[in-house]
């Protein structure tokens, strides 16, 4: 077979092959180690000088067309292939977007951050410490006497006896948030104007009452600070938190051993729709009346002094109460435990749109 020959028929073999499996046997078969232009390729070395002149550069021209017809003929099956795929995977992008996932934010979160909005507007910041405390930080120190019915066993989770800190205090849940406000006053400097949300722990359980609930309490030391600033400021959060200028107070005497004097602090409400509603008139006939939001005081000098400031240089007011219950009043939710077992339809019927963050600007809740 003459070397023209020889390339006319690959070139013809090469159209006709159907794809790129076919293709690669060809390769082999032209250009593989014992293929027949492979072959050609090794009888140069026996040929006379004259005849390898005469017959090389016709072999190399034969073995570069069949590569390159090989080569063309591989790039037109792959482009085929690509073609067919764009064709067949075809994306729509009228199509409405799937569904996100849609989480909540928990109304106790909510509330959290339209309170810690509230008070930032009035130069409060928020600090925060261990949900687990020792006795002296969550009790002593806030004049909380040994015999205190809070500190029995049945009120307060304490851990083992033998589990106490460096100091060799007993360790426990903490009740209340009181003991970050310990820990402020300890480590910085008066003024001081802070709030202090979290969780917190009492061995109680019940249809208003969950062995761990949201307390919130504020506390304000500077020079001469008096019960005025006390009753301004917790009428300027309420109103604010409620979105209503028409929400009154009524301070009562009252006792903890925290605060000397104590005040218990009741808002008026009003009845809408079977409801009660926080705002109105207290004292308009059947739909009115007085309910307890907060506890306040002025801080006992006992407790001023056991974190090491002169009670007579710094005074100051405290106050806290429940967030789980300011949710309950403002957002009109009637079950407490509902709260904590995470069922997904009350949180999608009570919970707020991720970006739905409290704004003064705004409006803080809603
Ligand atoms: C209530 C009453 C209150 C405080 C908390 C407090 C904290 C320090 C010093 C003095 Cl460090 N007082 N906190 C004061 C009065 C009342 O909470 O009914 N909570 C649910």
């Amino acid at each position: 077979m003459t070397i023209e020959t020889m390339g006319s028929e690959a070139l013809a073999r090469i159209a006709a092959a159907q794809d790129a499996t076919a293709l690669e046997s060809l390769r082999v078969e032209f250009l593989g180690k014992q293929g027949s232009i492979s072959g050609l390729l090794k009888t140069l070395g026996k040929m006379t000088p004259e005849e390898r002149q005469s017959e090389g550069p016709k072999i190399q021209a034969l073995r570069e067309t069949v590569q390159t017809a090989l080569t063309e003929r591989k790039d037109a099956f792959e482009a085929a292939a690509l073609e067919a795929q764009l064709a067949s995977e075809t994306l729509d992008l009228t199509l409405p977007a799937p569904q996100a996932p849609a989480g909540s934010v928990h109304p106790v979160s909510q509330v959290m951050d339209e309170l810690a909005e509230v008070f930032a507007d009035m130069g409060f910041a928020v600090a925060t410490g261990p949900e687990i405390e020792d006795d002296w930080r969550n009790f002593t120190a806030l004049n909380i006497p040994e015999t205190h019915p809070a500190r029995a066993m049945h009120d307060t989770f304490y851990f083992p006896d033998q589990m106490r800190n460096a100091d060799g205090q007993k360790m426990l849940l903490r009740t209340h948030t009181s003991p970050v406000q310990i820990r402020t006053m300890m480590n910085q400097e008066p003024p001081i104007r802070i709030i202090a949300p979290g969780r917190v722990y009492r061995s109680d359980s019940d249809a208003t009452h969950t062995p761990m609930f949201h307390q919130i309490e504020g506390l304000v030391i500077d020079k001469g600070i008096n019960l005025g600033h006390l009753k301004w400021t917790l009428e300027t959060f309420l109103r604010a938190f409620f979105e209503r200028d028409d929400v009154v107070l009524r301070l009562r005497p009252s006792y903890f051993p925290f605060t000397e004097p104590s005040v218990e602090v009741d808002v008026g409400y009003t009845v809408i729709n079977g409801k009660r509603v926080i705002g109105g008139d207290p004292n308009a006939s059947e739909n009115g009346g007085w309910m307890e939001v907060l506890g306040s005081g002025m801080v006992n000098r006992k407790v001023i002094e056991a974190c090491n400031l002169d009670p007579d240089e710094w005074q100051g007011f405290a106050f806290g109460t429940g967030v789980d219950r300011l949710a309950m009043l403002k957002y009109g939710m009637d079950d407490l435990r509902a709260f904590f077992d995470g069922d997904i339809r009350w949180l999608k019927h009570y919970g707020f749109a991720a970006l739905d963050v409290p704004t003064l600007s705004g409006g803080v809740g809603a």
